[in-house]
């Protein structure tokens, strides 16, 4: 009897425990950039989760993300950003989405099966690395936005133009045999391509026509009320 009342008491202060780690360990606040691809895959993963804390939007304009106090919190300088109720922050899109897929695993968007799993991160590390990259890489050696705020090499620019459009094609052709990038199921590796299309559509790399897969792949994510996030 005074064992199991032992026990008890153990997997009590055990639960309380458990719960104040997952109190501390909770997100209270974003960090946006309004226009950011980056920041958008966060919207959008949180949208997805019906995850709502509070957003701060940082004025890159103004600077609002090199100033020390900003710095403290994310010395890279850049959007997403998530604070946590401990008081420390944890930065880069994807590190962040999967922080939240563990705390809010419903509805899973980085797989459930190890193998599942493994695919969706294949797929997600394609669209940042094939699509994402090369279409940044045009706004930010091609825009005049950039202009002076940032070393430019229009050649390079021109480069992942063409490599960009290359990989739309790549794109297109996988997306004839399914609904989503990574399978039949929306995840995480459709949100890095979402967000990279969108990007692209308002800097210099829109999807081409007669790219019909790619173009309805992406017609189809767009509807999703996260889309708007
Ligand atoms: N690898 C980072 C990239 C973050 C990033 O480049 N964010 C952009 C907005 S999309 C930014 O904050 N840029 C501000 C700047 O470069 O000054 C991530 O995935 O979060």
């Amino acid at each position: 009897m005074e064992q199991l009342i032992r026990w008890k008491t153990l997997d009590h202060d055990l639960l309380i425990k458990k719960t104040a780690i997952k109190y501390w360990r909770m997100p209270v606040k974003f960090y946006n950039l309004k226009a950011g691809a980056n920041p958008r895959k966060v919207r959008i993963f949180m949208a997805e989760k019906k995850i709502d804390i509070e957003c701060v939007d940082v004025d890159m304009n103004a600077g609002d993300n090199n100033t020390p106090s900003y710095l403290a919190k994310n010395p890279m300088g850049k959007m997403p950003l998530l604070e946590l109720n401990d008081g420390t922050y944890l930065a880069e899109s994807l590190a962040i989405c999967r922080y939240l897929e563990a705390l809010f695993p419903d509805p899973p968007l980085f797989g459930e099966t190890n193998r599942e799993k493994a695919e969706i991160d294949m797929w997600a590390m394609r669209m940042e690395h094939e699509i994402y990259k090369p279409v940044s890489d045009v706004f930010f050696h091609l825009s005049d936005f950039w202009k002076g705020k940032r070393e430019q090499f229009p050649e390079y620019g021109e480069y992942q133009r063409t490599y960009a459009l290359r990989r739309f094609s790549w794109l297109d052709s996988e997306l004839s045999t399914r609904t989503y990038i990574a399978g039949d199921k929306y995840t995480i590796a459709d949100i890095c391509a979402q967000s990279a299309f969108v990007l692209g559509k308002f800097t210099g790399t829109p999807i081409p026509k007669g790219f019909i897969n790619l173009a309805a792949w992406y017609e189809n994510v767009s509807k999703r009320p996260s889309a708007r996030a």
